[in-house]
């Protein structure tokens, strides 16, 4: 079986892309990046368009790779609202068009330009890729791995080839709503009543993401240890049970690897069997990466990762 590199969220950093890919022994060859000796490939964790300066070109990096069998890319939230703000629904577009959501896809739709042919075509291979991704030494996906919603969409896990899906997914409560929101978008929590945090958008928010991961024997923690990525105002008070029954915990049985959280520093594992690879490159942070050759427990020397331009 081939190892692989895992590789975060890369939001049109595509300088930071092929740097990190010449490190890892990748070298073009043939229209796309393949491993020097051959023997490994890239997975992708979700999340290439968006926010940085070169959208089109990271695209086209990764879907050539994934064309070409050297890498495995999976769906990330902002993929999904792509093509759900593109894709008409009984009550209007799926995704609707209000001045966050416009804000949030307009380098790429200045990038791309809004109904080019070369746009129309990343839309459409957005909705090939799978929503996780599970070998006998590995999982992965983009935000957080729960088993119930996951094995609900383990028989066909592309899941927006589905038309029936894509219109199900804006359905609040849902199946389909509930595994993009929690899978894709991670596991929130609500905060105590009067606690609110400022999110990086710059909104006041009354949830919080938190460590999903955590197990019921660690869970009595603080609002503050609990919280993903760690936020220092958080309250001190310890989340309550029913509160902490929300989180799915993670079973260790295999590591599990994600993006999405936007951490900063140098990485590292979170815990034994459990790594982020988002650490922030269309924010001045790092690309960052994992060299998995299957061990059980994640090593430290193990990640790799350059620094933004
Ligand atoms: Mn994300």
């Amino acid at each position: 079986m081939a190892a692989f590199d895992i590789i975060g969220d890369i939001h049109g950093c595509s300088l930071e892309l092929t740097e990190l890919l010449r490190i890892l022994g990748y070298r073009e060859r043939n229209g796309a990046f393949r491993h020097e000796s051959g023997g490994r490939r890239i997975l992708f964790l979700g999340d290439y368009i968006d926010r940085g300066p070169e959208i089109p070109a990271v695209v086209d990096t990764v879907r050539a790779m994934v064309e070409a069998d050297t890498a495995v890319a999976l769906l990330g939230n902002h993929e999904y609202n792509a093509v759900a703000f593109h894709t008409a629904g009984p009550q209007g577009w799926l995704r609707s068009r209000s001045d966050a959501h416009m804000a949030q896809h307009l380098q790429t739709l200045c990038q791309y330009g809004i109904d080019s042919p070369r746009w129309k075509s990343a839309l459409n291979w957005f909705r090939s890729l799978p929503v996780f991704y599970e070998d006998a030494t590995l999982r992965a996906v983009h935000a957080a791995w729960i088993p119930d919603l996951i094995g609900k969409a383990r028989s066909s896990p592309s899941v927006l080839r589905s038309h029936q899906f894509l219109a199900k997914s804006a359905e609040r409560g849902s199946f389909e709503f509930q595994l993009i929101e929690n899978v894709l978008k991670g596991v929130e929590i609500p905060l105590p009543p009067g606690t609110s945090i400022v999110d990086k958008e710059g909104k006041s928010r009354q949830r919080t993401r938190v460590r999903w991961w955590l197990g019921r024997s660690e869970r009595a923690r603080s609002y503050r240890d609990i919280a993903m990525p760690p936020y220092e105002g958080l309250p001190d008070a310890h989340v309550p049970p029913y509160v902490v029954d929300l989180l799915p915990g993670y079973d260790g049985v295999k590591p599990v690897f994600f993006g999405h959280y936007w951490l900063r520093g140098d990485p590292s594992p979170l815990a034994p069997q459990v790594a982020c690879l988002d650490y922030s490159a269309a924010r001045g942070g790092r690309l960052a990466a994992y060299r998995f050759d299957g061990e059980r427990n994640l090593r430290p020397d193990a990640f790799v990762s350059v620094p933004a331009r």
